[in-house]
């Protein structure tokens, strides 16, 4: 039995898999994958025996089971202290945890207008009008901890925000979403970090597709 286990569904599509996967990894968690095809019936069976909230991830470490991308965010956190997840500043610890929490519960119209999907490419997206105000929100959180923190990362260093908002950086790219150079520098090194790079090689490697997850133009 390993020490450690993260249930996740697809890695091309599954932008909250990449959150606890790229966590995990943040605080050198020793883990093994478990996947899941959430559309099998099967699958959806063992999920609710494992999560109550049938989703994905779902981490078990020892004998402690954590489910939502927060709270294994903060265990990871308090388990790991030396990964610091979180800024040391008090203050910046605040900000990164305000700005986590705005995209774990908001940012609804650009989750379901740009769906994650690292293999595909649009180069002339329409952004629907609703998931607007969105991407400019997010702009806008990015350039205040980037010209405050000097980047590369949001906060400097990797921390749980920056995972947090990795799926954002790949749905830029994906949908062609235009940025300054401030910003196209933090997604070029969000999607150039090595444990990016490792999720996304694997990305590009799953043989299913979710036709219904597949935007068409
Ligand atoms: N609030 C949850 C959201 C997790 C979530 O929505 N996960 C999706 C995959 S990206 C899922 O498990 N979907 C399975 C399903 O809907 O059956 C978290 O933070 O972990």
């Amino acid at each position: 039995m390993p020490q450690a286990t993260l249930t996740i569904s697809s890695k091309n599509y599954s932008s909250w898999s990449l959150r606890g996967w790229l966590m995990c990894k943040m605080a050198g968690l020793k883990f093994e994958e478990k996947p899941v095809d959430p559309d099998d019936p099967d699958n959806r069976q063992e999920l609710l025996l494992l999560a109550p909230s049938v989703r994905v991830p779902r981490l078990t470490h020892n004998d402690v089971e954590v489910w939502d991308t927060l709270a294994i965010a903060n265990y990871l956190n308090e388990t790991f202290p030396k990964a610091q997840l979180l800024p040391k500043d008090l203050k910046a610890r605040a900000h990164c945890r305000s700005i986590s929490g705005e995209m774990h519960s908001g940012f609804h119209n650009l989750r379901s207008a740009l769906p994650m999907n690292l293999k595909a490419r649009h180069k002339s997206f329409k952004i629907f009008s609703g998931a607007r105000p969105d991407v400019a929100r997010i702009k806008e959180i990015w350039t205040d901890c980037l010209t405050t923190y000097g980047g590369p990362f949001l906060f400097g260093e990797p921390t749980m925000a920056d995972a947090m908002y990795a799926p954002v950086c790949t749905r830029f790219r994906t949908y062609a979403v235009e940025l300054d150079p401030l910003l196209q520098a933090y997604c070029d090194t969000v999607l150039d970090w090595a444990p990016m790079k490792e999720w996304t090689a694997a990305a590009l490697e799953e043989p299913e597709e979710m036709v219904e997850l597949e935007v068409e133009f």
